[in-house]
């Protein structure tokens, strides 16, 4: 079972990799590992298993969290409408963007980051990504708004790139013209 102190934290150079692609089909290994990232976030988000191991609630994690150098993600969230949200990605890969951007009004945090860092993290609002199922099958999915930013978010890992690395270092808080809030 995935721990807290299982996941890495800023410094550590696993975050700072380009993750390498997995090779198809999966192995029996990779298919283990989304599981447990998976079942990590479900975990997280449980009243009494998330009291009782102490684990923040967690709605994305990527493999290079886990000192894992390997293209894989899993995103696991409830929205307003009580629909689950739930993927386990291989290779995930941003196919193509919307001009508009997103920003959540109360920033971002980071399962890797032990600190709260100020300012608007700036995304694009709708993205098409093309994946690799668990099962091995190809999928595209398209997001918008919430599921856009937390896709980005755990994409950028797979990349290197942490969260704040997108806020304007001049004024942390300043908006695009083509920006909208999300609540
Ligand atoms: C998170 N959780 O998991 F709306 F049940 C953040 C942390 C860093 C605060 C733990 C989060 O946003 N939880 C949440 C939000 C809800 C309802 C709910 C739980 N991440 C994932 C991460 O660090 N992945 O690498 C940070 C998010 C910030 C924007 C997208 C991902
Ligand atoms: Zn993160």
């Amino acid at each position: 079972m995935i721990q807290m102190k299982d996941i890495v934290r800023e410094g550590d150079p696993s975050l700072r990799k380009v993750a390498k692609e997995v090779s198809l089909p999966p192995t029996e290994e990779d298919v283990q590992t989304l599981n447990k990232m998976l079942t990590f976030l479900k975990n997280s988000q449980d009243e009494e298993i998330s009291k009782k191991y102490d684990l923040r609630a967690g709605v994305g994690l990527a493999a290079p969290q886990l000192g894992i150098n390997k293209r894989l993600v899993a995103i696991y969230f409830v929205d307003q409408n009580e629909k689950v949200h739930s993927y386990q990605l291989i290779n995930p890969k941003i196919l193509s963007h919307s001009a508009e951007k997103a920003y959540l009004n109360s920033g971002e945090g980071c399962l890797s980051v032990d600190r709260s860092v100020e300012g608007y993290v700036v995304r694009y609002a709708r993205i098409t990504v093309q994946a690799i199922g668990i099962d091995g099958k190809p999928i595209k999915i398209r997001l918008r708004d919430y599921s856009a930013i937390v896709f980005q978010h755990e994409i950028d890992h797979l990349n290197g790139v942490m969260f704040y690395d997108h806020i304007n270092k001049q004024n942390p808080y300043f908006i695009p013209e083509n920006a909208k809030a999300i609540e």
